[in-house]
């Protein structure tokens, strides 16, 4: 099984993941946060991979360490569960609408940790979260995972479906590059034979 759990505790947050990357798309997610728990229940029920995550934050303070943290021990759980990498598919990518919004996001799960964000949002917030967290949980999810991740929002109006719509894209994307490759043989999907570097 392609499984994981990180904990992971520091001054500002408190946090524990599990990822089933071979799962039901099942989330079990707290974070204190509303409008996050949302965007990480999307992740888990469109990329099919199952996500539990607790975490305690410093939230008197702002979102922002709660949310950056979740990303990179959700980032590390991925990379974890996906081990050598043996059989994935490794690239995919996808254009994903939420009614007005469309946005393309495209993976390639390389071992080379790069995030590319061309994502704006006519809002600072949305409800009590700082819209501009969207990218940090981003950029700490790529670093961590070991992936190679462009996100662009080609349009759209509403700073809510902007975000859907990058977390449902993030999920579809993970969902067809994790899953294995029937035709790889179970091989590592690289000319150098192993991913990484
Ligand atoms: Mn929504």
């Amino acid at each position: 099984m392609r499984t994981a759990t990180i904990k992971r505790k520091t001054k500002e947050t408190d946090i524990a993941v599990s990822v089933n990357l071979d799962g039901k798309g099942v989330s079990d997610v707290a974070t204190g946060i509303g409008f996050f728990d949302h965007m990480l229940d999307l992740l888990a029920r469109h990329s099919g991979i199952d996500i539990s995550v607790k975490a305690q934050g410093d939230l008197h303070v702002d979102h922002h360490h709660t949310t950056e943290d979740v990303g990179i021990a959700l980032g590390q759980a991925v990379k974890q569960a996906l081990g050598d990498m043996a059989g994935i598919t490794r690239y995919a990518g996808v254009h994903l609408p939420m009614d007005e919004t469309l946005s393309r996001v495209v993976i390639d799960i390389s071992g080379r940790p790069v995030l590319v964000f061309r994502v704006e949002f006519p809002r600072d917030k949305i409800g009590e979260f700082d819209t501009e967290l969207v990218r940090e949980w981003f950029h700490a999810f790529a670093m961590n995972a070991g992936i190679t991740l462009h996100v662009e929002t080609l349009y759209g109006e509403n700073s809510h479906h902007i975000s859907e719509s990058c977390f449902k894209g993030l999920a579809r994307a993970l969902r067809a590059a994790v899953a294995i490759d029937p035709r790889a043989n179970g091989a590592v999907p690289s000319t150098k034979g192993q991913l990484g570097g």
